[in-house]
């Protein structure tokens, strides 16, 4: 299956995501771009994602799929699952924190980044953004300004790069065609088995209350103090 993915590797890019927005016309779907180090990695809202060491994982995916009800807004949780699975291989028990994030006792590993281009109207492609820590020292994810943490440091070994990309690539395209039409639905329950948030105090978009779950397409379930439901779409969740 790897073998007909087109992949572009790169060395020093400022960022995969940026570089497949601004070539997205002429990428085709399901294409990855890989990088050996980012200068300018990017998080959400701008937030800087550390890319300049080589031998860890900043990658990102062009999505073109067709069709009707294509589940975008939920892609990027089915790639977090795909990246516990991965982990799992390696013994590793990582947690989502919902929406984008992959933690390792409490430590962020992995983040991911997906950005939607429009034409007129229509969507011109879903870039993936992945970036996974496989290879860093102590002292660098110690400089990171969040608790954070790195494969190597985890299982006390280098990792293969190339390995966890393709093991990565493999679980992610194995079930992606019939996610596509089956959407959130079908992965909600081992989406929240692998949730670090659920029945905890959490604080989101000025929100305090308990994470209850997430609803049938993925949204945030969050009960106030008043036992008001809250259904949140997007924002930055804090665990309190
Ligand atoms: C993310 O944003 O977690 C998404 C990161 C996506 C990075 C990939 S790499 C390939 C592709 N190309 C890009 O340019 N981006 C994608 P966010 O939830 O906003 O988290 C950003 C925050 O994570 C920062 O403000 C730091 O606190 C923390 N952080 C930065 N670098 C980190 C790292 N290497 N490991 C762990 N945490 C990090």
């Amino acid at each position: 299956m790897l073998n007909k993915l087109k992949i572009v590797q790169l060395g020093e890019v400022d960022s995969t995501n940026s570089y497949a927005l601004r070539n997205l016309s002429s990428l085709d779907d399901k294409t990855i771009i890989i990088a050996e180090t980012q200068t300018s990695g990017r998080g959400r809202f701008e937030r800087k994602w550390i890319s300049d060491v080589p031998n860890n994982v900043y990658l990102s995916i062009v999505l073109k799929p067709s069709g009707e009800n294509i589940p975008y807004s939920n892609i990027t949780q089915y790639a977090c699952l795909v990246l516990t699975r991965v982990f799992e291989k390696y013994k590793i028990d990582a947690r989502i924190k919902w929406p984008n994030d992959i933690l390792v006792d409490n430590k962020k590993i992995s983040g991911i980044l997906s950005e939607m281009s429009y034409g007129c109207s229509t969507v011109r492609g879903f870039v993936l953004g992945i970036g996974v820590n496989l290879n860093l020292s102590e002292e660098l994810v110690n400089s990171i300004n969040q608790p954070a943490t790195a494969l190597n440091l985890l299982i006390k070994n280098d990792v293969d790069k190339i390995e966890f990309v393709n093991l990565f690539l493999e679980e992610f395209f194995k079930s992606y065609d019939e996610f596509l039409v089956s959407g959130f639905s079908s992965i909600k329950n081992e989406y929240e088995q692998k949730s670090l948030f659920i029945g905890k105090n959490i604080e989101i978009n000025n929100i305090n209350g308990i994470a209850r779950g997430v609803t049938a397409d993925g949204e945030l379930i969050v009960v106030d103090k008043n036992n008001v439901e809250h259904i949140v779409l997007a924002g930055d969740l804090l665990m309190i």
